[in-house]
């Protein structure tokens, strides 16, 4: 019989059967696709375990030790550990580990660093950044000077040139690096370089890929940026949250800057997740993931080019892919459409240098995170390129590009089958 500590499913069935289905359903639909979303993964049982617990009904503003609530013992040791674990798997002076989000660390990271209207240089949305990197319709855009840097056209690399050039020009008070859409490995000495040339603090955000460094599979930015902002959820597959890591002499104005200048009381059920997950992420087991995740990424974006569907930049370094669909006559929007019926989950992204408009684009953004946290390797890779390719071909208006869908999604079926997501899901049930 399968255990699992945690909340008793069978009271939440009866108590709000409307939620539980909710649950259930979820899950299955993690269960019984293939999820190609890059900032996704499956948490361990044991995170979960931490997310369900009752230290959710804790109030705890302020630090360890530093709290305006009694009773805040266990969850000192909770948020001490977390802190620990952090410094030490990233080898960080400082950790916060109470941002709520992403965004919410990358709020309080330019709380601490800079001041309304202050020049913030950082890579433009549509080039592969994030909203919180200056977009018009974010705090970062409207609060603070945004200055965007963008990819070559012709290697859609960041263009190292421009970012100096920018940098110069404005005066930036503080660099972000960092994006949510960008396949290759960044350059942080260049951009510590720029920064020091004209008195910026360097921040990176690396949301994205922080669990890649986690696993030593890629260069960590922590031994050149001031600050690195980051999240808990995606490759690092720990729950859904955010962290920020700094120099000691940053640690003071970090902690202000999420409480009480951005946030109240943490999340203690997600703050013991983070240090459960930082403890899997310290494992070799997890060195081995993380690489895995980079072979699988380069093994599907390889696949897909091969289906004529091309990688921006030539390929990856991480854990995803941007592709190009002009070549087929599909726009992202049809594909993520097409590739959903599939039971096939990506999302549509702008390429560099964009002809759509977002809500249309002429890409899709795969990751692997997911799929390799179910064991699937180069080979399948290659079969899901092959699905991919087959379900953004199939036009569903026709008979026939219907019938290749459900092809597909019979496909798809049998290979999770092989390797299935939460094997225990039946303590659910
Ligand atoms: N929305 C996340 C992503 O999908 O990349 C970044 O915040």
């Amino acid at each position: 019989m399968v255990t699992f500590w945690g909340p008793d499913f069978s009271a939440l069935r009866r108590e709000d059967p409307e939620i539980a289905e909710v649950i259930s359903g979820e899950l299955e639909r993690q269960r019984g696709g293939l999820q190609l979303i890059a900032s996704e993964n499956f948490t361990s049982p044991a995170v979960l375990a931490a997310m369900g617990s009752t230290l959710t009904n804790k109030y705890a503003e302020g630090y360890p030790g530093r709290r305006y609530y009694g009773g805040c013992a266990e969850v000192d040791r909770a948020e001490e550990l977390a802190i620990e674990r952090a410094k030490e798997l990233f080898g960080a002076e400082h950790a916060n580990v109470q941002p709520h989000s992403g965004s919410a660390a990358n709020m309080a990271a330019y709380a601490a660093l800079v001041q309304p209207g202050d020049t913030v240089l950082a890579m433009d949305l549509p080039h592969g950044g994030h909203l919180t990197h200056g977009s018009k319709v974010n705090f970062s855009g409207k609060w603070f000077h945004p200055v965007g840097y963008r990819v070559r056209r012709d290697t859609e690399l960041i263009d190292y040139d421009e970012v100096r050039d920018l940098a110069q020009a404005h005066r930036p008070k503080l660099i972000v690096c960092g994006a949510t859409a960008y396949p290759r490995l960044i350059d942080f000495r260049a951009f510590r370089d720029i920064a020091d040339e004209v008195g910026a603090y360097l921040m990176v955000d690396a949301a994205h890929f922080i669990g890649l460094v986690a696993g030593r599979a890629v260069p960590s930015p922590v031994p050149y940026a001031d600050v690195v902002s980051c999240t808990t959820h995606k490759v690092l597959r720990g729950p859904r949250g955010g962290m920020i890591l700094c120099r000691e002499n940053l640690a003071a104005r970090i902690d202000k800057a999420v409480f009480p200048f951005t946030q109240g009381g943490p999340l203690m059920h997600a703050v013991a997740a983070k240090a459960v997950a930082l403890r899997e992420a310290s494992s070799p087991g997890f060195q081995g993931y993380a690489q895995q995740v980079v072979r699988n990424s380069q093994a599907l974006a390889a696949g897909l080019a091969a289906e004529g569907m091309r990688p921006v930049s030539g390929g990856t370094d991480t854990h995803l892919a941007l592709v190009d669909l002009r070549d087929l006559g599909v726009s992202g929007r049809e594909a993520e459409e097409r590739c959903d019926r599939a039971r096939i989950t990506l999302n549509k992204n702008a390429i560099p240098y964009d002809p759509e408009k977002p809500t249309t684009a002429s890409g899709i953004r795969v990751g692997s995170p997911c799929v390799t946290t179910q064991g699937m390797r180069e080979g399948e890779m290659r079969q899901i390129a092959g699905l991919i390719a087959a379900a953004v071909r199939a036009d569903p208006a026709s008979v026939a590009g219907a019938g290749s869908l459900r092809d597909a999604a019979e496909e798809v079926a049998a290979l999770v089958g092989r390797f299935p997501a939460y094997p225990i899901a039946e303590v659910f049930s």
